[in-house]
């Protein structure tokens, strides 16, 4: 089973350095199946880092709920819509099969052929018992079926309604059951009684099948080859032959409506749909109708296709779409505890240092690996990122000592290489004023308040008055959008170790801010660099002043 590394939608340079970092660990550790992914896109600053130590992205995961594609059967077990039903019959004995797709000249699926439908064909209704002589079927396909030989005449090719008749009457009856029929609808099969074969070959009927191998007279083989009807001889007695002969009935006459999927089906939808369905078996089709796969009931009690190692966040607001319907048997994390919750034990690692950088490289340590030099680069970035190179209130010794070591593995000085990724793509210049809420956002629930925090960090505030109107209209527009009850963005001056704090939304919280206003929706907050131990905190003291959420 696939194990995936990953860090929170709207990933940081720390969510991204730590996923990778700790899914090397694990392959270090001889672990075959653990890929980094990522729940969102990186930005320059990422992109820069990781070029720099000769990393790719890591894969990107819209969705990590279990898709129809991660369990269905794709080597596709199918018959042609022209095919026998004598042929589907043994294909689904040879391969165990309750039901069958059925496709046409493309491979798209017309429908599907289920076992139950079948044995109704078999044994139809005492009722509807006499509509059981009917069949769609060619001449060439009946004498398949039997394995008959033909005496005189030839084998059409062609589909048509067939009257199967047996000859067990006197002559005279005969000849008024065959007047009830179009004759050349009519197969009649019929021991060594020549007399009645010779008044069908008369009657011009389709053709004469002589059961028992019984030998066909010379005289009937000539009168048949003149009025062009085929007699065929059959090995087997009448009973049997006729029998199989209905198994050349083709398979699309036996059709029912089918529920399909697609692939990307989301599994929970495809188990509530499957449940409600008689069927056992559900085809996968493209959007041409194609068939890509197939689905039994059974595939849906496989196990999970892939489980999830969650890193740099708990909250399963900020987790990967579909988290919660994937296990989650580790968490690596330096955040609050959000309201997580397991079926069984896992490991969750909450550590209130500056980065999950720093628990990555501590789990190197505790596993008595040694960090290779690109990774140690890696996780300096993450760390220096998420304290602003230690200074911020969120770094600890740990965090100090850890940097200094990483620092030491990867041969980069820590102050350098700060200054390196700082200089990179100033949000406010790169990026424009959506991405800028959206490339470092987070979503919290407190009380039944759901609400969002950018952060971007700067080298400077120079290029921020010129941007500060549309960034609050896009403020509007993300808090409007997502339907929070506020959304803030935090601009962090990484130099001077202050901030501009913009908010949107929710006016009875705003105007309980007690810092200084630099203009409408817009404050200082000076000394404030840390969203999750600075910013989050007083936010979620205002809220709860504001009594329940109605
Ligand atoms: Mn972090």
């Amino acid at each position: 089973m696939q194990t995936i590394v990953i860090g929170h939608r709207n990933p940081d340079m720390d969510s991204i350095c730590s996923a990778i970092a700790y899914a090397r660990l694990k392959q270090l550790q001889g672990a075959t199946d653990v890929v980094a992914a990522r729940a969102g896109n990186t930005n320059a600053r990422i992109d820069y880092v990781l070029q720099r130590f000769g990393f790719p992205s890591p894969m990107f995961l819209s969705d990590a709920a279990p898709r129809v594609a991660d369990v269905m059967q794709r080597d596709i077990i199918s018959i042609h819509a022209d095919a026998a039903v004598y042929d589907a019959i043994q294909l689904m004995a040879e391969k165990g099969l309750r039901g069958l797709p059925v496709t046409d000249e493309a491979n798209r699926c017309l429908g599907l052929l289920s076992a139950l439908r079948l044995s109704h064909y078999l044994f139809p209704r005492r009722e509807q018992a006499a509509s059981a002589r009917m069949v769609v079927a060619s001449l060439a396909n009946i004498v398949t079926t039997f394995g008959g030989t033909v005496m005189a005449g030839e084998l059409s090719q062609d589909a048509a309604d067939t009257v199967l008749m047996v000859g067990a009457m006197d002559l005279k009856t005969f000849s008024g059951r065959v007047e009830r029929h179009d004759p050349s609808q009519v197969v009649l099969f019929v021991g060594n009684r020549e007399h009645i074969q010779m008044a069908a070959i008369e009657a011009r009927v389709k053709a004469v099948v002589v059961t028992g191998g019984l030998p066909v007279e010379i005289g009937i083989r000539h009168e048949a080859n003149k009025r062009k009807v085929t007699v065929v001889s059959s090995p087997y007695d009448t009973a049997t032959t006729v029998l199989l002969a209905r198994g050349a009935v083709r398979v699309d006459r036996l059709l029912e409506p089918f529920t399909s999927f697609t692939a990307d089906t989301p599994l929970d939808l495809a188990r509530e749909r499957a449940v409600e369905s008689l069927a056992s078996t559900f085809p996968i089709v493209d959007a041409d109708g194609v068939i890509v796969g197939v689905l039994s009931k059974s595939d849906f009690i496989k196990p999970p296709p892939r489980r999830l190692i969650l890193v740099d966040h708990n909250e399963l607001s900020q987790a990967v779409p579909g988290a919660d319907k994937a296990p989650i048997i580790e968490i690596l994390d330096h955040h609050r505890i959000g309201g997580f919750s397991s079926d069984s034990p896992i490991h969750f690692w909450n550590n209130p240092v500056g980065s999950t950088s720093t628990i990555v490289a501590l789990c190197y340590e505790q596993a008595g690996v040694p960090i290779p030099p690109d990774v140690a680069g890696l996780l300096m970035a993450g760390l220096i990122s998420d304290t602003l190179n230690l200074t911020s209130p969120t770094a600890t010794p740990v965090d100090k000592r850890t940097l200094k070591e990483l620092s030491r593995i990867a041969g980069v000085d820590p102050a350098k290489f700060a200054a390196e990724i700082f200089s990179v793509g100033s949000p406010l210049l790169t990026m424009n004023d959506d991405q800028v809420i959206t490339s470092d956002c987070k979503e919290y629930e407190s009380g039944g308040r759901r609400f969002s925090i950018s952060q971007i960090e700067e080298l400077n505030f120079s290029h921020f008055p010129e941007k500060q109107a549309a960034l609050v209209a896009a403020l509007d527009r993300h808090c409007r959008n997502r339907g929070l009850f506020f959304a803030a963005l935090l601009v962090t001056d990484v130099n001077t170790q202050n901030s501009l704090l913009l908010g949107s939304g929710a006016p009875e919280l705003w105007q309980r801010i007690d810092f200084p206003a630099q203009s409408p929706q817009t404050w200082e907050l000076n000394g404030i660099v840390s969203r999750k131990k600075q910013l989050l905190p007083y936010l979620l003291g205002r809220l709860s002043g504001l009594g329940a959420a109605s």
